[in-house]
């Protein structure tokens, strides 16, 4: 199946075995979040900040070693080059609250993504599930002890992505999504973001090397509870973003949905050197359903990969879903972000562009529907056996759920 299928690309001038060769070499983070329904390990209290996991399935990671066999199950299972993201509310053994966590809190993490043979991790600050969470508001809060706090913790989080960098020899991405906004109309919308704007240049005056750590800052339209008034929507991060030469992170449940990250990413690699994804599935209010093989998917990586992007877009996973299996529900979203790559790789981009620049529209139309039906499922499953890793996960996933998840 595969050498027939490489012939038939081959009459498009796609060279297949480039296109596995570049699949391989493209990192993707994965969020430790999903394993443990975004709970974390520093009993920070429930699940707060206008996300929401929803459903009970048995067998969630209660703990930082169920969490570790949950992640080195999953990660087995998924092919490619492969990050680990981490939130500071899987901070191991702190005693200390959020604004003093140091490296040592992250060790255990880094001796087990080395033991993976991960390519690095990826960080955030936890602004939610906290007691200093004060009436929904964190670096935008009037309260300056409240506040205060939070720009700590992210300095705290700047030090600790610096050690993630040194350890791996790799920059540490480190993402600020913040809660911050209110239920119903607000009085004054101008306030909020000029603390939030004090906040952000308070904790980049910190300093750090650059060059390790990727600052990113993550926008949102709205959350549940918070659905008139999120303090750092996108005009305020973008701007801010370009201003002070750090990175916006597009998560593509976070905008309405007749807007498409897809469109966006272009347009910031326009203006920016790196552009961060979280690559999630909003559905109706939602923005955190499990990646699938569809099509928005399939166009930010044709964004990605025709426009020369692998080492700008920095992508990330991120959803969580508790109604099902969280193995599977972690493993298809990885491998759904694998396979929209490899699609794009395996088009002929420039003959695409072409025909657009020359307005052959017609062709551009008839060419793109061919590719729809091309033998992409050879590849695929060629890419699965190179990588050692069987297409089928169900199964050993149901035997795992039997002698582990079952007995929790
Ligand atoms: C929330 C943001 C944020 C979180 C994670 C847990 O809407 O998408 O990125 O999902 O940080
Ligand atoms: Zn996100």
């Amino acid at each position: 199946m595969y050498s027939d299928a490489k012939k038939e690309y081959a009459a498009y001038g796609i060279d297949t075995e480039a296109a596995i060769a570049s699949l391989r070499d493209i990192p993707v983070s994965i969020h430790c979040w999903q394993g443990d329904d975004v709970v974390g390990l520093d009993g920070g209290g429930a699940l707060s900040g206008g996300i929401q996991t929803t459903g009970n399935y048995p067998g969630r990671a209660r703990n930082f070693e169920e969490l570790k066999a949950d992640i080195k199950k999953a990660f087995s299972l998924m092919p490619g080059k492969k990050r680990l993201n981490l939130h500071a509310s899987y901070a191991v053994g702190a005693t200390v609250d959020r604004d003093k966590y140091e490296p040592k809190h992250f060790a255990e993490w880094v001796k087990f993504a080395k033991e993976l043979g991960l390519d690095g991790i990826d960080f955030n600050p936890t602004m939610f599930s906290h007691k200093n969470v004060k009436d929904g508001l964190t670096l935008s809060s009037p309260d300056e002890d409240i506040r205060k706090f939070w720009v700590e913790h992210c300095k705290a989080c700047l030090h600790i992505a610096e050690y993630f960098a040194d350890e791996f020899k790799k920059p540490c991405l480190v993402n600020i999504w913040i809660p911050d906004g209110f239920k119903d109309v607000p009085a004054d919308r101008l306030t909020p973001r000029l603390r939030l704007k004090k906040s952000l240049d308070e904790i980049l005056k910190l300093d750090y090397d650059r060059k390790k750590v990727i600052v990113a800052v993550e926008s949102k339209v709205f959350g549940i509870g918070v659905e008139s008034y999120t303090v750092g929507n996108n005009e305020f991060y973008q701007n801010y973003a370009a201003k002070n030469n750090i990175c916006c992170l597009l998560d593509n449940g976070h905008y309405h949905p007749l807007e498409y990250v897809s469109d966006k990413i272009p347009a910031l690699l326009a203006f920016y050197d790196k552009v961060a994804l979280h690559v999630t599935r909003g559905v109706r209010w939602d923005s955190d359903h499990v990646v699938l093989f569809e099509d928005e998917l399939k166009e930010i990586a044709k964004e990605i990969v025709r426009n020369n992007a692998t080492d700008k877009v920095l992508i990330g996973l991120d959803y969580f879903d508790a109604s099902i299996n969280r193995i599977p529900a972690w493993v298809t979203g990885q491998r759904a972000m694998q396979k929209a790559l490899l699609y794009a790789l395996l088009i002929n981009h420039e003959e695409l562009k072409a025909l657009q620049e020359k307005s052959d529209f017609t062709a551009l139309m008839v060419k793109q529907e061919e590719y729809a039906t091309l033998s992409f499922g050879a590849v695929w499953k060629e890419y699965l056996k190179r990588e050692q890793i069987r297409e089928n996960y169900l199964t050993e996933i149901k035997e795992y759920e039997r002698e582990v998840l079952s007995k929790r």
